[in-house]
């Protein structure tokens, strides 16, 4: 099988990379990746030539088509992923999550190929602290930022190109991931990777909007659960039943690095900062058998910490630049 890997050198695109490598000798694997400022050639070391790396933009049609006829599977991780980016300058989000995924699927449909699309749970919006439902597949889409429009927008092309073309696609949300080879713009490696500094941890607002975590192996491993035996045209919910507020993470964080659980600082808030993510992954569970390995919180960010702490030379080139982009936001931290 010839699987090819949008968004390779990324965060969750390098680890399905990696784990894929690991564990199915048979597979064939092209990464296609732009490298802007959050791909990263270093988080594809120590592969063999199972593994082929084309730097390339995914709103590139010809590049686009050459590749997706040459594949079996087509994985979709490239994004403009982060929130308070998109916040700054959404230009970039339109072009590469919703044109980006337009030719995708155009190229898709042409050689009829299948294809996997990798979405967020922040298409819903958000809850209620208090909401005592969770998003399932039935949640109507109400999504907060240019990050999660765009992403919105893109699974609705998707469902489209199902519908009107017959293409062979399935879409899953995810929540919050968190594991080796974040960038340190997101929450928790830029907190550890501050705590690393001596620099005080950053909340915005009052430090108490929840997110959903799951080990980024989990949700790989639900993303092949789902190429294997998901159903064309369905949407799946991937989540591991891990909600914790911003303060309860930072706090862990603190306490597992040798600190004081409250040496942190609230900042300004985010504009339109979603309050909570809860995802209910029912449907995944029951009808494909899909199943969290990673169910402990605290030792998966203490293996994280650890990761950090061990491959300083792979986060430190990242680290002055993004917390220079922060100084230059809104969202001063
Ligand atoms: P990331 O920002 O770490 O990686 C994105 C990758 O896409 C980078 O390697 C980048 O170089 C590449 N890329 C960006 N624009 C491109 C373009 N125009 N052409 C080709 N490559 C391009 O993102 P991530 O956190 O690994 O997220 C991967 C996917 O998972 C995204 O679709 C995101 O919406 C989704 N997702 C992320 C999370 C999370 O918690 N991080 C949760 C749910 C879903
Ligand atoms: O310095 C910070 N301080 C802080 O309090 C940062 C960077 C974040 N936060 C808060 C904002 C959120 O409540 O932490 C939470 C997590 O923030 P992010 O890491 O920016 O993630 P989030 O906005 O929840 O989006 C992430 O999960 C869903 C990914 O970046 C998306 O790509 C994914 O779709």
């Amino acid at each position: 099988m010839h699987v090819l890997v949008t968004g390779g050198a990324g965060f969750i695109g390098s680890n399905f990379v990696h784990l894929t490598h690991a564990t199915r000798p048979e597979v064939r694997l092209t990464v296609l990746d732009a490298f802007t400022y959050a791909g990263d050639r270093a988080s594809l070391l120590g592969l063999d030539d199972r593994v082929d790396i084309v730097e390339g933009d995914i709103t590139d049609a010809e590049t686009v088509d050459r590749l997706v006829g040459a594949a079996d599977v087509v994985v979709h991780f490239a994004a403009e992923s982060h929130n308070d980016n998109s916040l700054a300058a959404p230009a970039p989000f339109v072009h590469t999550n919703l044109v980006g995924t337009y030719t995708l699927l155009e190229a898709v449909r042409k050689y009829d190929v299948r294809y996997h699309h990798i979405s967020t749970d922040e298409v819903y919006g958000d809850l209620e602290l208090d909401d005592p439902e969770r998003f399932s597949e039935a949640t109507p889409y109400n999504p907060s930022s240019p990050y999660s429009a765009t992403k919105a927008g893109s699974d609705l092309l998707v469902r489209a190109w199902v519908r009107s073309f017959g293409v062979r696609a399935t879409i899953s949300n995810c929540s919050n991931n968190y594991g080796p080879r974040q960038h340190v713009e997101k929450f928790i490696p830029r907190q550890i990777t501050n705590v690393i500094d001596g620099v005080r941890p950053k909340l915005y607002g009052d430090g108490l909007n929840v997110r959903d975590w799951i080990h980024v192996d989990d949700h790989n491993r639900a993303v092949w659960t789902i190429i294997e035996h998901g159903q064309i045209g369905e949407t799946y919910l991937i989540g591991a039943d891990g909600e914790h507020n911003n303060r309860q993470v930072v706090e862990q964080l603190l306490v597992a690095m040798g600190q004081d659980a409250k040496d942190y600082d609230l900042v300004t808030d985010r504009a339109g900062h979603d309050r909570r993510y809860a995802i209910d992954s029912a449907k995944l569970c029951r009808e494909l058998g899909w199943q969290p390995q990673f169910s402990d919180f605290t030792a998966g960010l203490i293996d994280t910490i650890d990761w950090y702490r061990a491959n300083e030379s792979w986060w430190r080139p990242q680290k002055a630049a993004a917390e220079a982009k922060y100084a230059g936001q809104h969202v001063i931290g």
